[in-house]
């Protein structure tokens, strides 16, 4: 554990070095629900100075983590601001993740990935976690941000020449916005230039048929195979 980590000896014993991986894990997974977004970030660069790989950081504390705010938000034990300090939490974390002096992704030469959350939608976690994924995996990340117009994925297709884009919505109200990009996608002739694969909660198998999208991810995970899939 480095010197200068306030952590209550309590709660991280004599050392960061004798705690366990899954006790860090659990560690930042606590930090993030209880919105602390400075100790997320401390916990997070002490895990990757003590060798964690960024992968089990992700997959282990902060997608668990976000699954527990949805849980309890879902339950009534969280109101929106708690929700929005957790998600503060996370977005504080994957900061960390980026800018680890130790982060993989430093070569980006296996082709372009645009992503974005559709019109309406503002939720970006799950598509920050994947974006994080892919550019670990050597792919540029083209990523659009949240609440985004048809228009601006058709231009970033002209501009990016992407293998694929990823559309990402969290709410029923507005997964209809993912069918709106790709009749626009189409109505600019650029169809057949790259895929199109669609994400998040609301989102299932039948909805990216119904809908003519390439694919359906069901998480980052299998947006990876997915991916790793088109180049080969
Ligand atoms: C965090 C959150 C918020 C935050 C968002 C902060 C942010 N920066 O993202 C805030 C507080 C802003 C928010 C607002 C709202 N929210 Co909200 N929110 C959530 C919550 C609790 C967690 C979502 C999350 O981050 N999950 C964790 C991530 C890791 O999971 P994920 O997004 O599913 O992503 C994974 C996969 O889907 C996939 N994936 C997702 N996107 C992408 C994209 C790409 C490209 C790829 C490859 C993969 C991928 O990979 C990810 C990792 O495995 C969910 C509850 C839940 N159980 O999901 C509600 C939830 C989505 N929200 C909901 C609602 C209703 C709202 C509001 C309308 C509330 C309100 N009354 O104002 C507003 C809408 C704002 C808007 N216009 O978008 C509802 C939606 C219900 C519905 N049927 O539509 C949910 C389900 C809560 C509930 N149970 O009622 N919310």
């Amino acid at each position: 554990m480095a010197q200068d980590t306030n952590l209550p000896a309590s709660e991280l014993g004599n050392g960061m070095k004798e705690i366990s991986d899954e006790e860090l894990y659990s560690l930042i997974e606590e930090a993030v629900l209880d919105g602390d977004a400075e100790l997320t970030m401390r916990l997070v660069k002490e895990a990757l100075a003590n060798g964690v790989n960024p992968d089990d950081i992700v997959a282990n504390a902060l997608v668990k983590s976000m699954s527990a705010v949805g849980r309890d938000f879902k339950n009534g034990e969280f109101y929106i601001p708690d929700v929005l300090m957790s998600s503060r939490a996370s977005h504080a974390a994957l900061f960390a993740l980026q800018s680890a002096s130790n982060a993989p992704a430093l070569t980006k030469d296996r082709g372009v990935v645009v992503v974005g959350t559709v019109a309406g939608d503002l939720h970006d976690i799950g598509k920050n976690i994947a974006a994080l994924m892919l550019q670990y995996q050597r792919f540029e990340v083209v990523d659009l941000g949240i609440d985004v117009v048809p228009e601006v994925f058709v231009q970033a297709i002209r501009e990016h020449h992407p293998i694929v884009v990823g559309l990402s919505a969290l709410l029923t109200t507005t997964i209809g916005e993912m069918r709106k990009v790709i009749e626009a996608v189409d109505a600019a002739g650029l169809r057949d230039t790259t895929k199109i694969y669609v994400s998040g909660l609301p989102v299932t198998q039948e909805f990216a048929d119904e809908i003519g999208a390439d694919h359906y991810c069901e998480d980052a995970r299998d947006t990876l195979d997915y991916v790793e899939s088109l180049v080969g």
